[in-house]
């Protein structure tokens, strides 16, 4: 393999280069974005997920695994400094598909991690987490967790799992509680919780690299004229977002009218996971 070389970084130049990068989740929607965007972070990218990879590129590894078996992942985790957790269910779906992927996978990720002595993982957490709150409310990343779904039950128990490791093992975390992260918003609550993937590149660049993070949760969210969140533990890190759902406004409130204002999808800021569910009655 060849060593990429490091990215420079004209924003405030810190380090941004390590020894090895396991990216799980590699094959999703982020997976295939930060795939490309993480090759120049790290000597080598590890890529993983349950579904096909495609050949490894110069500079990668890719491993099919599922993150259910903790063999598998132990294996997969070994010889790794920073971990990019993005692989699980990502939707509501039954609980019997979370616990799994989400739950087991989350846990199976972070005893690896200890036993492996893993510097630090960046967790794909969800807005979801925090789901019940009013659209309109503003919370900050101390606002306790109100998850909407299965799906984000899971997510917050990946955040306490990240909390756990940092105080009993010193493993560093930051949970990227991530608001909609697609090439564009596709709707009106979308306008406040889109994350465009240049500020996700960079949000993930400073998770993986800005020293003593300690356990920190933070909102994955571009600089919508709109927020439901505070992102000052985002702030913090020096993340300074540049992307905005502004170009999309008047094309989206055009074609989509409001909903009802009794609607939960328009009450609730985790919109249509509030209502998702229950499966198979
Ligand atoms: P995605 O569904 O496109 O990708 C998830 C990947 O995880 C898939 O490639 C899937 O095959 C893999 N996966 C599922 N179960 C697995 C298992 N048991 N073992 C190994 N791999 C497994 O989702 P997307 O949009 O790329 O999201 C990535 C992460 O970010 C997810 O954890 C998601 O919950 C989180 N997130 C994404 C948001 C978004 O707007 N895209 C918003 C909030 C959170
Ligand atoms: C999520 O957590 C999902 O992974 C993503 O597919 C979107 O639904 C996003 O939240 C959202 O809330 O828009």
């Amino acid at each position: 393999m060849t060593q990429a070389s490091p990215i420079a970084d004209p924003l405030d130049g810190i380090r941004s280069h390590c020894g090895r990068i396991l990216l799980t989740g590699a094959a999703g929607g982020l997976g295939r974005v930060l795939r490309e965007r993480l090759r120049g972070y790290a000597g080598v990218l590890r890529v993983s997920d349950i579904a096909p990879l495609g050949e490894p590129r110069e500079g990668e590894e890719a491993i099919v695994c599922d993150l259910a078996d903790a063999v598998a992942v132990d294996a997969l985790v070994a010889g790794v400094e920073v971990i990019v957790h993005l692989g699980g269910v990502s939707v509501e779906r039954p609980f019997e598909e979370v616990l799994p992927a989400n739950i087991q996978g989350a846990y199976n990720v972070y005893e690896a991690a200890r036993r492996h002595g893993v510097r630090r993982v960046v967790f794909a957490s969800s807005n979801h987490v925090i789901g019940f709150y009013r659209q309109g409310e503003v919370i900050d990343a101390t606002a306790a967790p109100r998850p909407d779904s299965y799906y984000g039950l899971s997510k917050a128990f990946g955040e306490q799992l990240a909390r756990f490791y940092f105080d009993r093992y010193g493993i560093e975390s930051v949970c990227v509680r991530i608001g909609s992260s697609f090439p564009e918003p596709k709707d009106r609550r979308m306008l406040c919780t889109w994350l465009g993937y240049d500020d996700l590149e960079q949000l993930v660049r400073r998770a993986m690299f800005v020293p003593n993070v300690a356990c920190t949760i933070v909102y994955g969210v571009s600089a919508n004229r709109d927020s439901w969140w505070d992102n000052a533990q985002a702030a913090r890190l020096g993340y300074v977002p540049t992307q905005s759902s502004e170009p999309w406004r008047e094309r989206i409130e055009r074609e989509q009218p409001p909903l009802r204002d009794d609607d939960p999808v328009r009450l609730f800021q985790g919109g249509a996971f509030v209502t998702a569910g229950p499966f198979g009655d």
